[in-house]
This record gives structure tokens, C-alpha cells and sequence, in this order.
């Protein structure tokens, strides 16, 4: 171990060193039928939940690396194919309504908050919003990379205009146009039966959450609220076949602003992924993740917009999402993941968009880049290098979901923990055609405690290739400012409640203020239109924890390491969803809670630390 200062005090839970509690037989068995049936209310019983793995696995404690790879076999599309809207006037199920329509199907959500308000009445009429239909699926023959079968994912499934499925589809978005999601479960509910495989991981119930959407919580894809055909969360009224989400792509500040609220607090990149309690890394690394982008006047993904207050930053198809995933793979090259154990499994496959080791062909200009973090454990520090390893520079112009005040211009790196968005805009103009460029990690990192040394020239993750002209001038430009930041007042940070959040080791298992996880009840009830600061303290030296607040952006006002203050980097300047706690590592974060109730959730994006229980609900009250 190359880290210094490694809490190994705090770590009771050995990874290669397996210790079975012999006092609770069938664990898996056991664990999983305990969370289905219990929403893991009672996760103060370590005694299970730290059990190690089945005497079959003891036998393999360290998992050998992943078959090898021939790198640059496979391409990515040129450009990315958004879904396209579905008639839910026109289908066998009824429209969406205010109230869960449990008649025809759909799980016992709550009520759509503010329906009355966006729409006008009770169901639906043709018109009023966006419609879109995706169906979680077992797709049974996906390829990973062509020295690999095809295998097991599971997708969101949308189609094409012709009808095709398109998988993990990515929805295009504009502020003041709702969007209806219908979602249905068609995962086979007999998944997961010999649970102690690797490569049986998954539980197919689903709850979707759009990251990091100013949404209502029924959907928010709260943990509590997922749901089958025959199960349902702890907090969801009926189990069902399909869910309507509301994404009414309102600004937050609703009630403080009128109108769709404040444009300053707009939202840009952003992905929905499934967030089931405690399976929201196995499902999430499985597949179930997908982008959706959101624009509104300024941002409004038209190079060519001729309204003057438009940025015209390069738009589709040069507008690019890219998601990074670790996988691990077997010797028979089937994708694994010890879903049960504590400290998950450390992928050494680096995905980008589902493939590993893909080539991007490029045209000679602008692209913006967007580049997503899904973990489940991993983080990166990318650098785009050529050919000879010498880095390249870039303008950052996003972190999370929004656009920084000012880009960041000539940026040779980009770190990211999961669930943290970068984007980028390359100038490809600059390089002959037929010049090949390669995107680099260069974060070492050798468990899921968090990243190690940075060290060059890195691993090529993937590969661009200048390979043409582009077939009408470069339009598009980055703005010397993209979008002004409402940063609070001294009278509101000194009025500002403050709560504490300490996020540690505990029993094995991940805690935050010395408890688990519980989704039946709230740990804390906020006033709807407050505002706090919320001090979020990681005291472990080994341990890394990236921490996400649904609902609202936050300001970090302070960065202490050590307990000393240190300077915030620029790309942490502006808004933010996700908080990166390094070892010994504390923010004061400012958030307002805005516009809609319910229940919503802070939780490690550490998908596996999420699912080891650090998480916790909070409510938002209408006083
Ligand atoms: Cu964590």
C-alpha cells in the first residue's frame, strides 16, 4: 500500500483476507431476502451485514486481472442517436395523471407535486409535454470488446423512429417543456437466484433518479421506491409494472422567482441511473444508466442560434457524451461484481460508453465533450495526450451539471470522482487530418478506499482519430462568460442553519453520523424555502468519499484538509451536486431547499459505500 496514512484502524473488514462469520449461514441468501423484505430498516445488525462471502469464494480472494484486450477494435458512433418521443396517447395503457394510475398498471408513487400547476388537468392532455417510453431490459447480447463474448447488461431500452431499440438512449431536454418519463420493469424477476455467483449481480426491482434534476420526490427516484411487477419498496404504496416521472424542467427558485424559476440556476449535463436501496452499484454497473441533457436559452444546443443572448457552444452531433465505467471480467471474459462485499470490486476495464478501448473518429473543429464518472468506485485524472504522450490543452467549461461562470481555458486535466461531470470543448481544428489522439488516466488506484498517485503517461482509455473535414464552418464558439452564479450573501450564510455531516468507517460497513441507512424514516425534516450549510467532514485518512445531495445545487464556501483551510480549485467554484471528500477532508457547503417536498436522500457516491448504507434521508416540509 502506497498511501500514506491509511486508516487501518477504522478497517475491519480485510479484502484479501476473507472472514467468514460462521454463526449466519446462506449470508447472501439471507442479505438479500433481509433488504427486500425489510428496505434494510434495521441495518444496525453489523453481525450479517459485514459477513463475508460464501466458502466458494474464500477460495479466490484476490480477483486475477481481466482477460487481456486488443485495444482500438471498436468504434463509437460518430454521433450519439437521442431518443425520440413515443405517443403514450396512442399505446394500450392510459396517459399520465396526477395520481398513480395503479388501476392500469403503474406502482403506488405519491402524487405528482405542482400537476395543476404545469398542466391542465387532472390526465394528461396531447401537447402539454414531452413523452418518453423506456423499459429496463435484460439484453442478453451485448459486446464489451470484440476479444469478449457477447454477454448480459441490463439497458434502458427506448426506440428509434423506425422502431429499433436504442440502448441507454440519451433524452434532450429544454427548460419549460415538460417531460413525462413512462418506465417500465421487464428485467426477469427470476434474476439473481444463485446470488453468491459474480456474475449474478443485480436485483431486478428499479427506481429511476434523474442526477441532479430539481425535481419532486415521487420522481426523484428515492431509494424506497422501487418496484417490480410484484415488489415494491418500503416506501412506494403498490408494486407495478411501469412509473410515470414528472421532470417539469423548471429552474429552482420556483416560488422565490415565478415563472420557471431562476436561470441561473440551470442544469446541463445530467444522467439518470437506477438507484434501488442497496443495489444501486450492482444495477448501475449492470448498465442501467443514461445521459440527459438539459438546455434552455442560453445553452440551447444550436451552434447556429441566432437569439444574441445564445452561447452557441458546439452542439449535436459535436456535442458528445462520454461515461466511464471499471468493470472486471472472469477468465470465461463475463463481466463480475462481488455485489455483497463492503468494499465492491475495483474494475481493471475501463469502459467509455460500453466499450473498452473505443475509437472516436472526429471532424477538424470544435466538439464539447461530456464527460461522466458512473464509478461504481473508481475515480480519474484525464489528460488528452498524442501520439508521443504530450498533453494537449482544453476548455473546461462545466463541472457537475453547470456551466461555470467563466471557462477555464488551457486545462491540461480533468478529475473527476463518480457521479462528477467535466465538460470539456477540444479544438480538433488545430491537428492535421489523419492526427490520432488518445484520452489518458493517469489516477492510479488499487482498491475502492479512493485514488492513489498520479502517474504518466497513464493508461489510453480512448482513442480519437482526425479523420475529416468538417462539412460546413465551425459556428461555434466558447463565450468569455457562460452563465452568472447567484452566490449567497453574507446575511444569508451568517443566517444559515448549520448541521454537521461526518461520514466514516463503521462495523465494516459505511455510516454517516454514526448510523446507517434507513429509508422508512427521515434523519432530518428541513422547511421547505430554507437555506443551510451543511459541514461535511470525511476524518478517515484512507478513505475518499464522493458526497451527492439530490434535489439542489450547493456553493462549497470552504475547504479544510487537516483542519486547514485550503484554496477551492476553479472547477469547484461554482454550483455543484457532488462534494469530493478526500482523506481528512471537510467543506461547509451552502444549500437551498426549494420548491417541492418529500423525501430525498445524501448518500456516498461510492455506489458500493452507498449501498453499505451511507445514506441518508432527508425531508423537505411545506413549513
Ligand atoms: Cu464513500
Amino acid at each position: 500500500m502506497k498511501r500514506h496514512n491509511k486508516d487501518d484502524s477504522t478497517h475491519t473488514c480485510n479484502s484479501g483476507n476473507a472472514q467468514i462469520n460462521t454463526s449466519v449461514p446462506a449470508v447472501n441468501e439471507s442479505r438479500r431476502a433481509f433488504f427486500k423484505t425489510t428496505g434494510a430498516t434495521i441495518l444496525s445488525t453489523p453481525a450479517i451485514l459485514t459477513s463475508r462471502k460464501s466458502a466458494a469464494q474464500v477460495a479466490v480472494p484476490i480477483l486475477p486481472p481481466s482477460p487481456p484486450t486488443t485495444p482500438w477494435r471498436e468504434e463509437l458512433p460518430i454521433a450519439i442517436e437521442p431518443l425520440v418521443q413515443t405517443d403514450l396517447f396512442a399505446g394500450p395503457l392510459p396517459p399520465p395523471q396526477g395520481e398513480a394510475n395503479t388501476a392500469a398498471g403503474e406502482c403506488g408513487r405519491a402524487e405528482h407535486q405542482r400537476w395543476n400547476e404545469f398542466f391542465a388537468a387532472p390526465v394528461l392532455q396531447p401537447g402539454e409535454a414531452d413523452l418518453y417510453e423506456l423499459k429496463v431490459e435484460a439484453v442478453t447480447n451485448h459486446v464489451f470488446h470484440p476479444n469478449y463474448p457477447p454477454q448480459l447488461v441490463w439497458n434502458y431500452v427506448g426506440r428509434t423512429e423506425s422502431g429499433t431499440p436504442l440502448l441507454n438512449p440519451t433524452i434532450f431536454a429544454h427548460y419549460g417543456r415538460p417531460i413525462i418519463v413512462r418506465l417500465h420493469n421487464e428485467l426477469p424477476e427470476d434474476h439473481g437466484s444463485d446470488s453468491n455467483a459474480l456474475t449474478a449481480f443485480g436485483s431486478p426491482e428499479i427506481s429511476m433518479h434523474l442526477h441532479n434534476l430539481h425535481v419532486a420526490s415521487e420522481s426523484d427516484g428515492f431509494p424506497g421506491d422501487f418496484f417490480s411487477r410484484t415488489k415494491k419498496g418500503p416506501t412506494l404504496g403498490a408494486s407495478g409494472l411501469f412509473k410515470d416521472h414528472l421532470y417539469p424542467n423548471v429552474y429552482a427558485g420556483l416560488e422565490e422567482f415565478g415563472g420557471i424559476g431562476d436561470s441561473r440556476e440551470a442544469l446541463g449535463t445530467l444522467w439518470y441511473h437506477d438507484h434501488t436501496l442497496n443495489f444501486t452499484a450492482p444495477n448501475a454497473v449492470r448498465g442501467i444508466a443514461a445521459f440527459y441533457l438539459l438546455f434552455d436559452e442560453l445553452d440551447s444546443g444550436d451552434e447556429h442560434d441566432t437569439n444574441p443572448n445564445a452561447l452557441r457552444l458546439p452542439s449535436h452531433p459535436y456535442d458528445y457524451p462520454l461515461v466511464f465505467k471499471d468493470l472486471r471480467f472472469n477468465a470465461n471474459r463475463i463481466h463480475i461484481f462481488d455485489q455483497f462485499d463492503p468494499e465492491g470490486t475495483l474494475g481493471d476495464k475501463i469502459t467509455v460508453n460500453g466499450k473498452i478501448e473505443p475509437v472516436l473518429r472526429v471532424a477538424r473543429r470544435k466538439y464539447r465533450l461530456r464527460l461522466l464518472d458512473s464509478g461504481p468506485s473508481r475515480f480519474y485524472q484525464f489528460h488528452l495526450v498524442n501520439a508521443a504522450n504530450v498533453v494537449q490543452r482544453f476548455t473546461y467549461i462545466a463541472n457537475d451539471g453547470n456551466l461555470l461562470p467563466t471557462p477555464l481555458l488551457n486545462q491540461t486535466r480533468i478529475r473527476l470522482a463518480v457521479a462528477e461531470r467535466a465538460d470539456i470543448v477540444v479544438d480538433f481544428s488545430q491537428y492535421p487530418l489523419g492526427t490520432e489522439l488518445y484520452l489518458v488516466n493517469r489516477l492510479e488506484q488499487e482498491d475502492t478506499r479512493g485514488p492513489d498517485e498520479v502517474r504518466a503517461p497513464g493508461r489510453r482509455v480512448l482513442k480519437f482519430i482526425v479523420d475529416r473535414e468538417p462539412s460546413e464552418p465551425d459556428v461555434s464558439r466558447v463565450p468569455s462568460f457562460l452563465r452568472p452564479l447567484r452566490r449567497p450573501t453574507a446575511a444569508e450564510i451568517a443566517a444559515a442553519r448549520v448541521r454537521n455531516w461526518v461520514f466514516a468507517r463503521k462495523n465494516g460497513m459505511w455510516s454517516i453520523n454514526d448510523r446507517f441507512m434507513n429509508a422508512n424514516s427521515p434523519r432530518i425534516t428541513i422547511a421547505k424555502g430554507s437555506a443551510e450549510i451543511w459541514n461535511l467532514n470525511n476524518p478517515s485518512g484512507g478513505w475518499s468519499h464522493p458526497i451527492h445531495i439530490h434535489l439542489e445545487e450547493g456553493i462549497i464556501l470552504n475547504k479544510f484538509v487537516d483542519g486547514v483551510a485550503v484554496p477551492i480549485p476553479a472547477h469547484e467554484r461554482g454550483r455543484k451536486d457532488v462534494f469530493v471528500l478526500g482523506p481528512n477532508t471537510r467543506m461547509r457547503v451552502f444549500i437551498r431547499f426549494r420548491d417541492f417536498v418529500g423525501k430525498y436522500v445524501m448518500h456516498c457516491h461510492n455506489t458500493i459505500h452507498e449501498d453499505h448504507a451511507m445514506m441518508v434521508r432527508f425531508d423537505i416540509s411545506e413549513d
